[in-house]
C-alpha cells in the first residue's frame, strides 16, 4: 500500500515537475516559414521573438545553397568567417541548435557573401524562469481549450500532492 502511494506521489510530484517545462520550450524555424535564406530581414524576425533557455533553433534550408556558421559578436559584425569547408558549419539543411544558456549567439551563412547580404541572426537568449512576469511572455490566458487542460491539470497534480503529503504525514 505505501509503495502504491509513492508511486503516486512521484507521478504527481513529475507531473508538477515537467508540465510547465514541457510547455515552455519552444522550437524556433528560423524565418518561420520562410527558412533561412537570401532576402530575408532576419533582424526583423529575431526582434519578434523571445527566446528562452531551452528552446531551439532550427535553420531550414536547401543544403546545397546554404549552411549555417556560429561566429563571435565581432565576427558576426564584420562577417567574418570560419575558413571554408571548416568542421564549425553546420549543413544538414535542418540544423537544429539548443540554446542551453542565457546570453547572446550569432549565426550566419558561410556561404560567399551571404552573409554580408544580409543571412545572419543574433539571437538573445534569456533565462526561462527571469522573465515570467514580463508581459511579452506571460502565457495567454487560458481560453484555448488545451491550456486550460494543462492549467487543471498543474492544479489537480499540485492538489493530488498536497494531499498525499498530508495523508503521510498524519
Ligand atoms: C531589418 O530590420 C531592422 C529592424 O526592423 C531594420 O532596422 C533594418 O534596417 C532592416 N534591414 C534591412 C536590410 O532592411
Ligand atoms: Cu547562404
Amino acid at each position: 500500500m505505501a509503495s502504491k502511494q509513492t508511486l503516486v506521489l512521484v507521478a504527481a510530484a513529475l507531473a508538477v515537475a515537467f508540465l510547465p517545462a514541457l510547455a515552455a520550450a519552444t522550437e524556433h524555424w528560423v524565418g518561420d516559414d520562410q527558412g533561412w535564406k537570401l532576402g530575408f530581414n532576419y533582424s526583423a524576425w529575431a526582434e519578434t521573438k523571445e527566446f528562452k533557455v531551452g528552446d531551439a533553433l532550427v535553420f531550414k534550408y536547401m543544403e546545397s545553397k546554404h549552411n549555417v556558421v556560429e561566429l563571435s559578436g565581432a565576427d558576426f559584425a564584420a562577417c567574418n568567417l570560419p575558413a571554408p569547408a571548416s568542421a564549425k558549419a553546420l549543413t544538414t539543411g535542418q540544423d537544429q541548435v539548443t540554446l542551453d544558456e542565457a546570453g547572446r549567439r550569432w549565426f550566419a551563412c558561410g556561404v560567399g557573401t551571404h552573409c554580408q547580404q544580409g543571412m545572419k541572426v543574433k539571437i538573445n537568449i534569456v533565462a526561462a524562469t527571469e522573465d515570467a512576469g514580463a508581459p511579452s511572455v506571460a502565457p495567454p490566458p487560458p481560453s484555448s481549450p488545451a491550456a486550460k487542460v494543462q492549467a487543471c491539470l498543474a492544479q489537480a497534480a499540485v492538489t493530488v500532492t498536497a494531499v498525499i503529503a498530508a495523508v503521510f504525514v498524519f
